[in-house]
């Protein structure tokens, strides 16, 4: 009938593609309608913020068009779908992103120009959607852009969380947190669904009951939250399909209670209702720990039991018999965060559906994969078992039957060692007794994956040794990727034409292994040309950007130098700080002929630091002392500059990475999982500058060594080093350039003292002492290869041509092939 449908559509509208019309024509007319109806502003009088909000809207009406074409026909051929699990979506912006997708980008904006509009200021107008921390939270983005443009059945679900990450602002050089209140003018890229909404359930107690002569417990909760859904449509790119973030909202429900209202004290029934809709207020802004907190539990179950329910619902609306589940389930765990979903699962399948234990278990263990994007065992979430049976109750017994489960398969393996059955158990004792969420995931899973080599190593031998030496046919690498869509063709694109026109194709945009044709171009001078012309531009615009925001005035012959991301001890912000000092105090030792051969630097760093991180609070103001000092020292002039940009987030990494000329990735070996930006700036022809960790490792190997500027500890020296502790000294550079700050050079004196004790008398976990020597040659390579232009502009070509393995679009397929049993579903129109 779908069929019929359609042709009757198409007779009536006499519509070949779809029902919206996309000449510019059409496009003005669409605009000017939503600035009159939808805006509900004159269509004679409407600014750049309104005329943002019509042409988003107008370019909605085309995403819902293909999004109900893509899910009408995945419901008839009803593939096995693939449902991402992630607690995090850092999306940005949608405007440019989409109508890229869509193929209709020259048409807008041939039609703004029309109505006396340029769309590039009009996208500057939409505010960022930070749903996440970093890496983890920006790579499901990714992965959602690649998931649609493969034509994979793919839903992504997550949670909507009314702030978002917060915004930094920086007063005299300290960090303090803003409120990111997106919500506030609106969202016109997400569709509420007031009609697809579940009860989810709290609290309450467990009774005993005898059902079809079996005993089991029944739960009686005490509170019901209702979930709402907004949907965000995801469109691939040069296909029809879009796929749907569905994101959920906590409202007040009705469900229980309602005695309360009739108590007379109607005011506080309904607060007390209203605090449900707390569960999705706020994003966490910690990505280290998050132990023991009951909100981000009940945060955790919240999203993955309405995602499950409307999963279960979805299936039933074709399916009958559970034995067909994993026939067309695969639900992936995005990281432990949603590992709940196993016990709700399991939940549902032996409470609601009233299948046997073992057959549901069974069920469970053929769904769930999951990806870990921790190191160390720290940071896997523990849940304490008094907040879990107090907030969840049933869900804590279900885990005790799982665990005890388990014991019993582990002793068949491993017999009475204990300290290794104590290790695998879900249950940790101790101080406080809690649950291992890993180890339930780890126990369910089918796929436990990594995401590099390196990470997948540590994951075998050090973090889940036991677990491996038991199930080894789990553990599966998935290196990372990001997608060329948004890091290249909406962020750089006067590369994007580069490349199309030098591989004379675009096909790259889809089948990213053809990029690699540039590297038999890598020489030519007519090709260096245009990269450098368009390096220039980039950089120009970075440059307009600094001086807005910072009123540091840059060279653009300078090298552009740039570390963006979170502030961590591990990702070693100090280090490149300290380096600083290091280029400072010689340019002020140099007399003016040495001072002649100096590469002038322009030295960016940028990220947010956690709210509690006092430490990486410190490096911001440290990092900004610095700056004051040089920016200002006439002896330095332009040979050195150093800018923090603040409120560091996905659209101002657009305009950084492809202005960038070199990238820092400084990690202490062995501490990144893997590493994303590194890729972003791969992509964009940045030659970087990284520790032997993660994802560089693969990179190397892409592009090669040479083209890369390594250094540093490798990840199985590490250990030993950190063994000898603090007899491990630094380099007499490495002690000079600590002494300035602690003697108060930069001011400050005594505010910066502990970041001193850490790196000397602290025992110098991260290494910053050990690895300065090598960190300064590796920056002295780096102004080496940059004097000689050509030699820079090809091993810049070479970094681009080599990051096709570094897509999303490769991961999304292994992903699809390796662990979730899925193929493409490409809908026809
Ligand atoms: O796998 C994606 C990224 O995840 C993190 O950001 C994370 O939140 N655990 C890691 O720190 C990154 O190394 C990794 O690239």
């Amino acid at each position: 009938e779908f069929g019929d449908r359609r042709a009757k559509a198409e007779k009536m509208f006499g519509l070949m593609d779809g029902f919206l019309k996309n000449d510019s024509i059409s496009l003005q007319k669409d605009i000017l309608d939503h600035v009159e109806f939808t805006v509900a502003r004159s269509r004679f009088n409407f600014d750049d913020f309104e005329a943002y909000q019509a042409l988003a809207h107008s370019v909605r009406d085309r995403l819902i068009e293909r999004w109900h074409d893509t899910h009408q026909y995945f419901k008839k051929k009803d593939p096995k779908r693939i449902y991402f699990l992630s607690l995090e979506f850092l999306m940005g912006r949608s405007l440019t992103n989409s109508v890229i997708n869509l193929g209709i980008q020259d048409q807008y904006a041939d039609a703004l120009t029309q109505l006396g509009f340029d769309f590039e200021v009009l996208a500057e107008q939409e505010g960022d959607a930070a749903l996440g921390n970093g890496g983890l939270a920006r790579l499901a983005a990714c992965q959602m852009d690649s998931l649609a443009t493969l034509d994979y059945p793919a839903w992504g679900y997550g949670l909507r969380y009314q702030y978002g990450l917060f915004r930094q602002i920086i007063v005299d050089g300290f960090q303090h947190e803003q409120p990111d209140f997106w919500l506030n003018f609106g969202n016109p890229w997400e569709i509420e669904r007031v009609h697809v909404s579940y009860p989810v359930k709290f609290y309450g107690t467990l009774k005993e009951e005898v059902l079809n002569g079996k005993k089991c417990k029944i739960w009686i909760p005490g509170e019901s939250v209702e979930a709402v859904a907004y949907d965000n449509p995801i469109p691939g790119y040069g296909t029809r399909n879009a796929i749907n973030l569905r994101l959920w909202a906590a409202k007040p429900s009705d469900q229980y209670d309602m005695e309360s209202y009739t108590t007379g004290d109607y005011i506080n029934a309904i607060v007390s209702r209203q605090k449900a809709e707390t569960i999705s207020n706020v994003l966490y802004p910690d990505d280290r720990s998050y132990q023991g907190k009951e909100l981000r539990l009940k945060q955790q179950y919240f999203f993955v039991s309405a995602s499950l329910q409307d999963i279960i619902r979805r299936f039933k609306d074709l399916h009958r018999n559970f034995d067909e589940f994993p026939e067309k389930v695969a639900l992936q765990i995005n990281d432990t965060h949603p590992s709940i979903s196993i016990a709700e699962v399991m939940r549902m399948l032996v409470d609601e559906e009233h299948l046997d234990w073992s057959k549901a278990w069974d069920i469970a263990c053929r769904i769930f994969s999951v990806t870990i994007h921790a190191v160390q065992p720290e940071g896997l979430e523990k849940i304490p078992v008094d907040l879990l049976g107090n907030v969840l109750p049933r869900h804590l017994e279900i885990i005790y039957e799982i665990n005890h489960r388990l014991m019993e398969e582990l002793k068949k393996s491993f017999g009475q060692d204990y300290d290794k059955l104590s290790r695998m158990s879900i249950i940790e004792e101790g101080a406080v007794k809690s649950i291992r969420m890993a180890n339930l995931s780890l126990a369910c899973c089918h796929t436990v994956n990594g995401v590099s080599r390196v990470h997948l190593e540590t994951l075998k031998t050090r973090v889940f040794k036991d677990f491996y030496e038991l199930w080894p046919q789990k553990f599966q690498c998935k290196t990372n990727g990001v997608t060329q869509r948004r890091w290249i063709v909406v962020s750089n694109p006067s590369l994007c034409s580069i490349i199309s026109k030098w591989l004379g194709t675009e096909a790259w945009i889809r089948n990213v292994d053809l990029i690699a044709g540039l590297r038999e171009y890598a020489k030519d001078p007519d090709l260096h040309t245009e990269w450098k012309n368009m390096k220039r531009v980039n950089k120009m615009r970075l440059a307009e950007y600094i001086e807005t925001l910072t009123s540091v005035k840059v060279s653009l012959d300078a090298m552009f130098d740039v570390q963006i991301k979170r502030i961590h001890e591990y990702k070693r912000q100090l280090l490149n700080i300290l380096g600083i000092i290091h280029r400072y105090d010689c340019i002020k030792n140099m007399d003016e002929s040495d001072k002649r051969r100096v590469v002038p630097r322009v030295c960016i760093i940028g990220g947010k630091a956690a709210p509690g991180y006092e430490v990486a609070k410190k490096i911001i103001k440290l990092c900004h002392a610095v700056a004051d000092k040089v920016n200002n020292d006439p002896d330095v002039g332009d040979l050195l500059k150093v800018v923090f940009i603040p409120d560091y987030n996905v659209s101002v990494a657009e305009l950084v990475i492809p202005g960038s000329d070199l990238s820092q990735h400084l990690s202490t070996a062995g501490h990144e999982a893997s590493g994303t930006g590194c890729m972003k700036f791969l992509m964009n022809g940045c030659l970087l500058l990284a520790t032997a960790d993660g994802s560089a490792v693969e990179i190397a190997e892409e592009i090669g060594a040479e083209n890369m500027f390594l250094f540093g500890a490798k990840v199985d020296e590490v250990p030993a080093l950190r063994e000898k502790g603090t007899t491990l000294k630094g380099s007499l550079q490495f002690a000079r350039v600590v002494r300035m700050v602690r003697d108060g050079y930069f001011g400050f004196k005594d505010y910066f003292k502990s970041l001193c004790d850490n790196v000397e008398d602290g025992g110098d976990f991260y290494l910053l002492g050990y690895d300065f020597a090598s960190y300064l040659e590796a920056q002295a390579a780096a102004d080496r290869a940059f004097v000689d232009q050509e030699k820079w502009t090809q091993m810049s070509i070479l970094s681009t041509a080599g990051s096709g393995k570094f897509s999303s679009d490769r991961t999304i397929e292994e992903y699809a092939e390796q662990s979730w049993g899925i193929e493409p579903c490409k809908c026809p129109f």
